[in-house]
């Protein structure tokens, strides 16, 4: 995935607007995007992909996300 769609994805995944995407965004808008991934995967990747260890992923960690999932 380009990283101009990956940007797109996190804009529509951020359902309130405040600039990171919580567990519970990325999981809702994975199913939205029609992208069907186990929930215990989506919470691994998540905690993985959250390097510094804030409980959200911004957009430079959403472009990791992406790539392990
Ligand atoms: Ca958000
Ligand atoms: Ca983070």
């Amino acid at each position: 995935m380009k990283v101009e769609n990956i940007n797109e994805l996190f804009k529509q995944m951020d359902a309130n607007g405040d600039g990171s995407l919580s567990l519970q965004e990325i999981t809702q808008g994975l199913a939205k995007a029609g992208i069907t991934v186990d929930a215990g995967k989506i919470q691994a990747t998540f905690e993985a992909a959250d390097t510094d260890k804030n409980g959200s992923i911004d957009p430079e960690e959403f472009v990791s996300f992406m790539a392990k999932i």
